[in-house]
C-alpha cells in the first residue's frame, strides 16, 4: 500500500482516499515490478526468504522511499508513505541520491541500459534506467497493475490485510500483498486466499 498519510483522519493508518496511484514498486532484485492502482495497492511476487530492498518512486510521492523487507513463507504487507519520501539530490543533477544508489547510476546524461533514454529521462519518466524494456512511455511491466476496485477512493477494501498465497511448497513465490490487492495476489497464485 502506498498512501499519503496526511490526508486522512487516522495517522499511521491507511484511510480511504489516501491511496497514491501509479507509484512504481521496484524490488532490488528479481524480474518483477509493478505500479500501484488507483487505491494505492499493489501485489508483487518476490521470494520466500531473506531480505530485499524495495523502492517506491513516482511524482505522487514527491521523491522515493526505499524499504528493506524481510521475506518469509507468508505474504508481507509493506506500506510506503509519502511523508517518508526522500528527494535529496546532493549533486544537483536532477536525480535523487536514493534513486541513484538504488539503481547504481550516477551520470544523468548516460544511458545505462541503452534504450535510448538517459538516466535523467528515466528518473523523470519513473522507469528503470537499468532495464531496456522500461523507458518513458512504456514501462514494459512484468506484473499488470491490480484492478482498482470500485473507485479511486479505495473501492470496497479500505483496510489493509495480509493473505498467505505463498503456500508451503519450496520455491513458491511469496508476495508483497497489500490491502484489497490480496485478491489479486491470490489470482497470481491460482488459488483462493481465504
Ligand atoms: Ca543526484
Ligand atoms: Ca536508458
Ligand atoms: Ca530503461
Amino acid at each position: 500500500m502506498v498512501h499519503d498519510d496526511s490526508l486522512g483522519t487516522t495517522p499511521g493508518f491507511y484511510d480511504i482516499g489516501e491511496g497514491l496511484a501509479d507509484v512504481r514498486i521496484t524490488p532490488k532484485t528479481g524480474s518483477y515490478f509493478t505500479r500501484t492502482g488507483a487505491a494505492g495497492g499493489y501485489a508483487i511476487p518476490v521470494g520466500t526468504g531473506g531480505s530485499l530492498e524495495v523502492m517506491a518512486s513516482g511524482s505522487a510521492l514527491g521523491g522515493v522511499v526505499v524499504k528493506t523487507v524481510t521475506l518469509g513463507a507468508e505474504n508481507v504487507k509493506q506500506v510506503f508513505r509519502k511523508g517518508e519520501a526522500a528527494s535529496t539530490d546532493g549533486d544537483a543533477d536532477g536525480m535523487p541520491d536514493a534513486w541513484e544508489t538504488f539503481f547504481g547510476v550516477t551520470d544523468p546524461a548516460a544511458d545505462a541500459d541503452g534504450d535510448g533514454y538517459t538516466n535523467l529521462q528515466e528518473y523523470q519518466g519513473n522507469t528503470d534506467p537499468t532495464l531496456a524494456t522500461s523507458y518513458p512511455g512504456s514501462d514494459g511491466g512484468s506484473v499488470t497493475p491490480p484492478p482498482s476496485g470500485g473507485g479511486g477512493g479505495g473501492g470496497g477494501g479500505g483496510g489493509c490485510f495480509v493473505s498467505n498465497v505463498g503456500g508451503a511448497a519450496p520455491g513458491a513465490l511469496a508476495a508483497l500483498a497489500l490491502g484489497l490487492l490480496a485478491l489479486f495476489a491470490s489470482r497470481l497464485q491460482g488459488k483462493s486466499a481465504r
